[in-house]
């Protein structure tokens, strides 16, 4: 039998090339390999304000970004959480299970919710949680994640070890799949912090529905470190994040990038980085006008249906251990 795959974007602001390079490339790349589960988690966007009609739009335009990226419906099962209510009925039995010290350690909590707990809505503080359900409820093998997602993993682990220890062997305890380039890709202003789909400051992300004239533009304006060699250097993050998406979007090996820069400066460098995301972005962004609004219904309704058929199942388990059921 298969391992299986789970996880999952959330349908807010627009998706990055951080998003792509450290999350979907990997994606697309299991899911010949595993049972891949990848779900669009429209109950985790609420934890902030949203509006509306605009998150019924971006619900939709994600699955078309998944899809266009090369997820295949034949192969993985795409679907919109909330068309799967196993999810939130889950996240109530473990937030019953978790504790508040644990979630108060949640760097994203503390980011997100801007150190001001006395206002910040209960939701992002205990969205770890059904992160964990999104995750258990497919009795998970592995778990495709960037670096800011791994502490929400851990956290899911010790639930599920958990529970499994106060009510019996119920739950898989899935691994990370953290990729060893790329899942930590950098604001192009402040390399200092992730590329983010909340960051203010459009100019620090590319995201996948830029113009060529937009990404030339932001490329030219990304800050560069002291220095001026092309090449990969821990201590220089600007250059060393810039030559990463260049290095991800060719399949160079890191010597061959830097070997193909070698005694070029960096007008030259950013222009042909410009151009390779320019490049390899067009086929994308012509691909998510090819589903229109039925077949990608379709496709979402069979991915539901799919989940919630194993869904079901673990949480009846999971009642059942409990003695609710
Ligand atoms: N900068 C990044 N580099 C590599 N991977 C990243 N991911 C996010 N940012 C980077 C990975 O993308 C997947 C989907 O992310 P998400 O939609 O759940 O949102 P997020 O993790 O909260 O990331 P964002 O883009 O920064 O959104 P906001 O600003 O809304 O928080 C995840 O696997 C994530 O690790």
């Amino acid at each position: 039998m298969k391992k299986r795959i789970f996880s999952g974007a959330q349908p807010t602001g627009q998706l990055h090339i951080g998003n792509y390079l450290g999350a979907l490339k990997n994606w697309v790349a299991l899911q010949d390999e595993y049972e891949s589960f990848y779900c669009i988690v429209n109950l985790h966007a609420i934890t902030l304000p949203q509006d509306p009609k605009v998150l019924r739009q971006k619900t939709l335009d994600l699955a078309r970004i998944y899809l266009a990226a090369g997820i295949d419906p034949e192969k993985s099962t795409v679907f919109i959480q909330s068309d799967v209510p196993e999810h939130a009925e889950l996240a109530w039995i473990l937030s019953c299970i978790a504790r508040m010290g644990e979630l108060e350690r949640m760097t994203q909590f503390k980011d997100k919710g801007k150190g001001n707990s006395e206002r910040a809505g209960v939701g992002l503080f205990s969205y770890p949680v059904l992160m964990a359900s999104d995750i258990l409820l497919y009795q998970t093998d592995l778990v495709p994640i960037g670096k800011d997602q791994k502490q929400h993993l851990e956290l899911t682990r010790d639930l599920a070890e958990r529970f499994n220890r106060d009510f019996g062997e119920t739950f898989r305890i899935p691994e990370p799949f953290i990729p060893p380039v790329g899942a930590n890709i950098l604001s192009l202003q402040e390399p200092a912090k992730k590329m983010s789909k909340s960051d203010e400051n459009a100019n620090g992300s590319i995201f996948l529905l830029d113009d060529a004239d937009t990404i030339t533009k932001k490329i030219k304006r990304a800050v560069t470190d002291s220095g001026t060699d092309i090449r990969f250097d821990q201590s220089r993050p600007a250059i060393n994040n810039l030559l990463t998406i260049f290095q991800l979007l060719t399949g160079k090996s890191a010597a061959d990038c830097e070997s193909h820069f070698e005694g070029k400066g960096y007008g030259h460098f950013k222009a042909e980085l410009a151009e390779t995301i320019v490049e390899f972005l067009r086929p994308f962004q012509e691909k998510i006008k090819e589903y229109d609004e039925i077949e990608l219904d379709k496709i979402l309704k069979t991915g539901a249906q799919k989940a919630r058929s194993i869904a079901s199942e673990t949480l009846n388990t999971v009642y059942e251990k409990m003695g609710i059921n």
